[in-house]
Protein backbone atom coordinates (compact mmCIF):
# COMPACT_ATOMS: atom_id res chain seq x y z
CA UNK A 1 0.00 0.00 0.00
CA UNK A 2 1.85 3.41 -1.31
CA UNK A 3 1.23 6.07 2.02
CA UNK A 4 1.06 9.42 -0.19
CA UNK A 5 1.18 12.83 1.40
CA UNK A 6 -0.60 15.64 -0.60
CA UNK A 7 0.78 18.91 -0.77
CA UNK A 8 -2.05 21.91 -1.19
CA UNK A 9 -4.99 19.96 -1.27
CA UNK A 10 -7.57 22.15 -3.01
CA UNK A 11 -10.36 21.30 -5.68
CA UNK A 12 -8.13 19.27 -7.64
CA UNK A 13 -6.25 17.51 -4.72
CA UNK A 14 -9.61 16.77 -3.23
CA UNK A 15 -11.33 14.93 -6.21
CA UNK A 16 -7.69 12.54 -6.54
CA UNK A 17 -8.18 11.97 -2.29
CA UNK A 18 -11.80 10.67 -3.38
CA UNK A 19 -10.39 8.53 -6.52
CA UNK A 20 -7.43 7.09 -4.37
CA UNK A 21 -9.84 6.00 -1.40
CA UNK A 22 -12.58 4.97 -3.83
CA UNK A 23 -11.90 3.83 -7.02
CA UNK A 24 -8.61 3.11 -7.10
CA UNK A 25 -6.40 0.31 -5.58
CA UNK A 26 -3.32 -0.04 -3.66
CA UNK A 27 -2.89 3.80 -2.38
CA UNK A 28 -3.95 5.43 0.99
CA UNK A 29 -3.40 9.47 1.38
CA UNK A 30 -1.78 9.36 4.96
CA UNK A 31 -0.77 13.24 5.25
CA UNK A 32 -1.55 16.59 3.72
CA UNK A 33 -0.01 20.27 4.25
CA UNK A 34 -1.53 23.55 2.42
CA UNK A 35 -0.91 27.17 3.17
CA UNK A 36 -3.58 27.14 4.92
CA UNK A 37 -3.08 24.76 8.07
CA UNK A 38 -7.01 24.78 9.16
CA UNK A 39 -7.33 23.81 5.85
CA UNK A 40 -4.70 20.84 6.15
CA UNK A 41 -6.30 19.75 9.36
CA UNK A 42 -9.71 19.82 7.99
CA UNK A 43 -8.95 17.64 5.19
CA UNK A 44 -7.11 15.44 7.37
CA UNK A 45 -9.71 15.14 10.00
CA UNK A 46 -11.70 13.62 7.58
CA UNK A 47 -9.54 11.43 6.07
CA UNK A 48 -8.06 10.05 9.14
CA UNK A 49 -4.57 11.42 8.43
CA UNK A 50 -2.16 13.68 9.41
CA UNK A 51 -1.59 17.23 8.58
CA UNK A 52 1.84 18.73 8.60
CA UNK A 53 3.06 22.28 9.27
CA UNK A 54 4.91 22.58 6.21
CA UNK A 55 5.16 20.63 2.39
CA UNK A 56 9.15 19.92 3.61
CA UNK A 57 7.98 18.11 7.09
CA UNK A 58 5.54 16.00 5.07
CA UNK A 59 7.97 15.47 2.45
CA UNK A 60 10.33 14.00 4.75
CA UNK A 61 8.03 12.03 6.58
CA UNK A 62 8.90 8.58 7.33
CA UNK A 63 4.96 7.61 6.74
CA UNK A 64 4.97 8.97 3.79
CA UNK A 65 6.42 6.88 0.72
CA UNK A 66 5.38 9.15 -2.38
CA UNK A 67 4.09 12.57 -2.98
CA UNK A 68 1.27 14.42 -4.56
CA UNK A 69 1.79 18.34 -5.42
CA UNK A 70 -1.46 20.09 -5.96
CA UNK A 71 -0.59 23.47 -5.17
CA UNK A 72 -0.71 26.39 -7.32
CA UNK A 73 2.45 26.63 -9.78
CA UNK A 74 5.03 28.91 -8.29
CA UNK A 75 5.43 26.96 -5.29
CA UNK A 76 5.93 23.42 -7.07
CA UNK A 77 9.65 23.87 -7.39
CA UNK A 78 10.36 23.94 -3.78
CA UNK A 79 8.73 20.38 -3.22
CA UNK A 80 10.08 19.19 -6.25
CA UNK A 81 13.33 19.82 -5.17
CA UNK A 82 12.68 18.42 -1.87
CA UNK A 83 11.46 15.27 -3.29
CA UNK A 84 14.05 14.66 -5.11
CA UNK A 85 16.64 14.78 -2.46
CA UNK A 86 14.65 12.69 -0.31
CA UNK A 87 14.22 10.37 -2.82
CA UNK A 88 10.59 9.80 -3.14
CA UNK A 89 8.20 9.42 -6.28
CA UNK A 90 6.26 12.46 -6.84
CA UNK A 91 2.91 12.92 -9.17
CA UNK A 92 3.12 16.80 -9.72
CA UNK A 93 0.28 18.82 -11.23
CA UNK A 94 0.58 21.08 -14.41
CA UNK A 95 2.60 22.96 -14.84
CA UNK A 96 5.63 21.52 -13.64
CA UNK A 97 6.51 24.87 -12.81
CA UNK A 98 5.91 28.44 -14.61
CA UNK A 99 8.95 28.74 -16.20
CA UNK A 100 11.20 26.74 -18.60
CA UNK A 101 14.09 27.98 -16.03
CA UNK A 102 12.67 26.59 -13.31
CA UNK A 103 11.69 23.30 -14.71
CA UNK A 104 15.25 23.14 -15.96
CA UNK A 105 16.64 23.02 -12.60
CA UNK A 106 14.23 20.51 -11.49
CA UNK A 107 15.59 18.45 -14.33
CA UNK A 108 19.42 18.72 -13.29
CA UNK A 109 18.59 17.84 -9.95
CA UNK A 110 16.61 14.59 -10.94
CA UNK A 111 19.08 13.85 -13.48
CA UNK A 112 22.06 14.81 -10.34
CA UNK A 113 20.06 11.73 -8.07
CA UNK A 114 20.22 9.21 -11.15
CA UNK A 115 16.77 8.45 -10.92
CA UNK A 116 13.29 8.76 -12.60
CA UNK A 117 10.83 10.20 -9.67
CA UNK A 118 9.18 13.19 -11.27
CA UNK A 119 5.91 12.57 -12.94
CA UNK A 120 3.56 15.63 -14.24
CA UNK A 121 -0.63 15.45 -14.56
CA UNK A 122 -0.94 15.28 -17.81
CA UNK A 123 -4.08 13.24 -17.44
CA UNK A 124 -5.08 13.84 -21.40
CA UNK A 125 -2.28 11.47 -21.91
CA UNK A 126 -4.50 8.94 -20.27
CA UNK A 127 -7.36 9.56 -22.00
CA UNK A 128 -9.04 6.47 -24.39
CA UNK A 129 -10.16 9.09 -27.22
CA UNK A 130 -6.93 10.91 -27.12
CA UNK A 131 -5.00 7.14 -27.08
CA UNK A 132 -6.75 6.09 -29.84
CA UNK A 133 -5.95 9.12 -32.39
CA UNK A 134 -2.54 8.35 -31.54
CA UNK A 135 -2.69 4.91 -32.27
CA UNK A 136 -4.50 5.55 -35.61
CA UNK A 137 -1.83 8.63 -36.56
CA UNK A 138 1.07 6.28 -35.52
CA UNK A 139 -0.18 2.87 -37.76
CA UNK A 140 0.37 5.43 -40.73
CA UNK A 141 -2.82 4.76 -42.28
CA UNK A 142 -3.56 8.13 -42.93
CA UNK A 143 -0.21 9.48 -44.09
CA UNK A 144 1.51 12.28 -42.54
CA UNK A 145 -0.13 14.58 -40.34
CA UNK A 146 -0.07 18.31 -41.59
CA UNK A 147 -2.23 19.90 -38.76
CA UNK A 148 -4.12 19.86 -35.89
CA UNK A 149 -7.14 21.89 -34.95
CA UNK A 150 -8.19 22.07 -31.03
CA UNK A 151 -10.60 24.09 -29.16
CA UNK A 152 -10.30 24.76 -25.59
CA UNK A 153 -13.50 26.16 -23.95
CA UNK A 154 -14.24 26.79 -20.22
CA UNK A 155 -17.73 27.86 -19.48
CA UNK A 156 -15.77 30.44 -17.16
CA UNK A 157 -12.74 31.12 -15.34
CA UNK A 158 -12.25 31.72 -11.80
CA UNK A 159 -11.24 35.26 -10.06
CA UNK A 160 -7.73 34.51 -9.68
CA UNK A 161 -7.33 33.56 -13.33
CA UNK A 162 -4.75 36.29 -15.35
CA UNK A 163 -4.28 36.99 -18.84
CA UNK A 164 -1.18 34.81 -19.10
CA UNK A 165 -2.84 31.64 -17.74
CA UNK A 166 -5.01 31.41 -21.01
CA UNK A 167 -1.26 29.82 -22.27
CA UNK A 168 0.42 28.59 -18.82
CA UNK A 169 -2.26 26.97 -17.36
CA UNK A 170 -5.52 25.99 -20.23
CA UNK A 171 -3.25 25.68 -23.89
CA UNK A 172 -0.68 23.58 -21.47
CA UNK A 173 -2.74 20.91 -22.32
CA UNK A 174 -2.65 21.38 -25.79
CA UNK A 175 0.84 21.91 -25.87
CA UNK A 176 1.53 18.50 -23.49
CA UNK A 177 -0.89 16.39 -26.17
CA UNK A 178 -0.20 17.44 -29.57
CA UNK A 179 4.40 17.18 -28.23
CA UNK A 180 3.00 13.23 -27.47
CA UNK A 181 0.69 12.44 -30.34
CA UNK A 182 2.90 14.03 -32.52
CA UNK A 183 6.16 13.34 -31.18
CA UNK A 184 7.83 15.94 -31.73
CA UNK A 185 8.71 19.54 -30.62
CA UNK A 186 7.31 22.83 -31.12
CA UNK A 187 10.18 25.68 -32.76
CA UNK A 188 7.42 28.50 -32.58
CA UNK A 189 4.54 29.99 -31.05
CA UNK A 190 2.14 32.90 -32.48
CA UNK A 191 -0.72 34.22 -31.19
CA UNK A 192 -4.32 36.02 -33.11
CA UNK A 193 -6.42 37.90 -31.32
CA UNK A 194 -9.97 37.49 -32.33
CA UNK A 195 -12.99 39.90 -31.64
CA UNK A 196 -13.12 39.45 -27.73
CA UNK A 197 -15.95 38.35 -26.55
CA UNK A 198 -18.14 40.90 -23.63
CA UNK A 199 -18.36 38.28 -21.23
CA UNK A 200 -15.36 38.00 -20.33
CA UNK A 201 -13.70 39.92 -17.66
CA UNK A 202 -11.74 43.26 -18.02
CA UNK A 203 -8.50 41.77 -18.00
CA UNK A 204 -8.86 38.78 -20.07
CA UNK A 205 -8.55 38.92 -24.37
CA UNK A 206 -10.69 36.04 -24.75
CA UNK A 207 -10.84 34.06 -26.86
CA UNK A 208 -7.60 33.97 -28.09
CA UNK A 209 -5.88 31.35 -30.82
CA UNK A 210 -2.03 29.68 -30.37
CA UNK A 211 -0.50 28.80 -33.02
CA UNK A 212 2.44 26.47 -32.95
CA UNK A 213 4.77 25.03 -35.57
CA UNK A 214 6.63 21.90 -34.61
CA UNK A 215 9.85 20.94 -36.36
CA UNK A 216 8.84 19.18 -39.44
CA UNK A 217 5.84 22.04 -40.38
CA UNK A 218 2.79 20.26 -38.67
CA UNK A 219 0.42 23.45 -37.72
CA UNK A 220 -1.45 23.64 -34.56
CA UNK A 221 -3.99 25.84 -33.83
CA UNK A 222 -5.54 26.03 -30.26
CA UNK A 223 -8.71 28.33 -29.86
CA UNK A 224 -8.35 29.40 -26.12
CA UNK A 225 -11.80 30.39 -25.50
CA UNK A 226 -12.33 30.52 -21.17
CA UNK A 227 -15.41 32.06 -21.05
CA UNK A 228 -17.80 30.34 -23.79
CA UNK A 229 -20.76 30.23 -21.03
CA UNK A 230 -22.13 27.20 -22.62
CA UNK A 231 -19.99 24.02 -21.30
CA UNK A 232 -16.38 22.41 -21.12
CA UNK A 233 -15.73 21.49 -24.61
CA UNK A 234 -12.71 20.07 -25.71
CA UNK A 235 -11.97 19.30 -29.31
CA UNK A 236 -9.33 18.25 -31.83
CA UNK A 237 -9.39 17.19 -35.62
CA UNK A 238 -5.61 15.94 -37.03
CA UNK A 239 -5.80 16.43 -40.72
CA UNK A 240 -3.53 14.02 -42.48
CA UNK A 241 -2.34 13.70 -46.16
CA UNK A 242 -5.28 10.62 -46.43
CA UNK A 243 -7.82 11.56 -44.30
CA UNK A 244 -9.17 13.57 -40.95
CA UNK A 245 -9.57 12.28 -37.38
CA UNK A 246 -11.72 13.64 -34.97
CA UNK A 247 -12.29 13.32 -30.73
CA UNK A 248 -15.91 12.71 -30.96
CA UNK A 249 -18.52 13.83 -28.39
CA UNK A 250 -17.61 12.02 -25.08
CA UNK A 251 -21.03 11.04 -24.30
CA UNK A 252 -21.62 6.89 -24.17
CA UNK A 253 -25.42 7.34 -25.93
CA UNK A 254 -27.10 10.00 -28.60
CA UNK A 255 -30.66 11.28 -27.22
CA UNK A 256 -33.19 11.78 -29.66
CA UNK A 257 -36.45 13.16 -29.26
CA UNK A 258 -39.68 14.17 -31.24
CA UNK A 259 -37.91 17.55 -29.62
CA UNK A 260 -34.77 16.68 -31.83
CA UNK A 261 -31.60 15.61 -30.84
CA UNK A 262 -29.24 16.60 -27.84
CA UNK A 263 -26.61 15.59 -25.50
CA UNK A 264 -25.66 16.72 -22.29
CA UNK A 265 -22.53 19.06 -21.70
CA UNK A 266 -19.75 18.66 -19.86
CA UNK A 267 -19.00 21.63 -17.48
CA UNK A 268 -15.49 21.02 -15.96
CA UNK A 269 -12.36 18.90 -16.40
CA UNK A 270 -13.06 16.19 -13.67
CA UNK A 271 -16.19 15.50 -15.24
CA UNK A 272 -14.62 15.41 -18.84
CA UNK A 273 -11.78 13.41 -17.76
CA UNK A 274 -12.51 11.67 -15.40
CA UNK A 275 -11.82 8.26 -16.86
CA UNK A 276 -8.29 9.90 -17.63
CA UNK A 277 -7.47 11.00 -13.97
CA UNK A 278 -8.35 7.76 -12.57
CA UNK A 279 -6.31 6.03 -15.15
CA UNK A 280 -3.07 8.19 -14.51
CA UNK A 281 -3.55 7.94 -11.12
CA UNK A 282 -3.91 4.14 -10.90
CA UNK A 283 -1.26 3.91 -12.79
CA UNK A 284 1.39 5.83 -11.01
CA UNK A 285 0.22 4.62 -7.98
CA UNK A 286 0.76 1.02 -8.51
CA UNK A 287 4.30 1.96 -10.22
CA UNK A 288 4.92 3.51 -6.85
CA UNK A 289 4.59 0.39 -5.10
CA UNK A 290 6.55 -1.15 -8.01
CA UNK A 291 9.39 1.09 -7.50
CA UNK A 292 8.50 2.11 -11.18
CA UNK A 293 8.42 5.49 -12.46
CA UNK A 294 5.57 6.08 -15.14
CA UNK A 295 3.90 8.76 -17.03
CA UNK A 296 4.64 12.07 -18.24
CA UNK A 297 8.63 13.38 -17.08
CA UNK A 298 10.20 16.14 -16.29
CA UNK A 299 11.49 16.79 -19.65
CA UNK A 300 7.90 17.09 -20.62
CA UNK A 301 7.28 19.62 -18.00
CA UNK A 302 10.44 21.48 -19.20
CA UNK A 303 9.44 21.01 -23.36
CA UNK A 304 5.82 22.40 -22.22
CA UNK A 305 6.68 25.04 -20.01
CA UNK A 306 9.45 26.43 -22.83
CA UNK A 307 6.70 26.41 -25.76
CA UNK A 308 4.08 28.28 -23.14
CA UNK A 309 6.93 30.93 -22.71
CA UNK A 310 6.87 31.11 -25.84
CA UNK A 311 3.34 31.82 -26.12
CA UNK A 312 2.86 33.67 -23.14
CA UNK A 313 5.69 36.45 -24.98
CA UNK A 314 3.95 36.46 -28.42
CA UNK A 315 0.59 37.18 -26.12
CA UNK A 316 2.48 40.92 -25.83
CA UNK A 317 4.70 40.59 -29.08
CA UNK A 318 3.48 40.17 -32.17
CA UNK A 319 4.58 37.77 -34.74
CA UNK A 320 6.46 35.10 -34.48
CA UNK A 321 8.44 33.97 -31.32
CA UNK A 322 10.92 31.34 -31.65
CA UNK A 323 10.85 28.15 -28.76
CA UNK A 324 13.93 28.32 -26.97
CA UNK A 325 14.75 24.31 -25.64
CA UNK A 326 17.73 22.48 -24.56
CA UNK A 327 18.75 19.21 -26.21
CA UNK A 328 16.79 16.33 -24.82
CA UNK A 329 19.16 15.20 -22.18
CA UNK A 330 19.73 10.98 -22.70
CA UNK A 331 18.74 10.17 -19.52
CA UNK A 332 15.62 11.24 -20.78
CA UNK A 333 15.32 9.31 -23.75
C1 LIG B 1 -7.42 24.30 -15.32
O1 LIG B 1 -6.32 24.48 -14.49
C2 LIG B 1 -7.31 22.99 -16.03
O2 LIG B 1 -6.35 22.27 -15.92
C3 LIG B 1 -8.40 22.71 -16.97
O3 LIG B 1 -8.26 21.45 -17.60
C4 LIG B 1 -8.45 23.81 -18.00
O4 LIG B 1 -9.54 23.58 -18.87
C5 LIG B 1 -8.61 25.18 -17.35
O5 LIG B 1 -8.61 26.19 -18.33
C6 LIG B 1 -7.47 25.40 -16.38
O6 LIG B 1 -7.64 26.65 -15.74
Amino acid sequence: MARIGMIGPGAMGQAHIERIHTVIAGGRVVAVSDVDQAHAQAVADRIGGTAYASSKELIESLEVDAVMICSHGPAHETDLLACIATGKPVLCEKPLTPTADAALRVMEAEIAGGRRLVSVGFMRRFDRSYRQLKTTLDSGALGAPLMVNCAHRNPSVPDHYTWDMAINDTAIHEVDIMRWLLDEEFVSARVDQPRRTSLAPARLQDPLVLVLTTASGVRVSDEIFVNCQYGYDIRCEAVAERGTLSLADQNAIDLRTSAGASNPITMNHNERFFQAFVTEVQEWVSAVDRGEHTGSTAWDGYAAASVCDAGVQALTDSGTVPVQMIERPAFYA
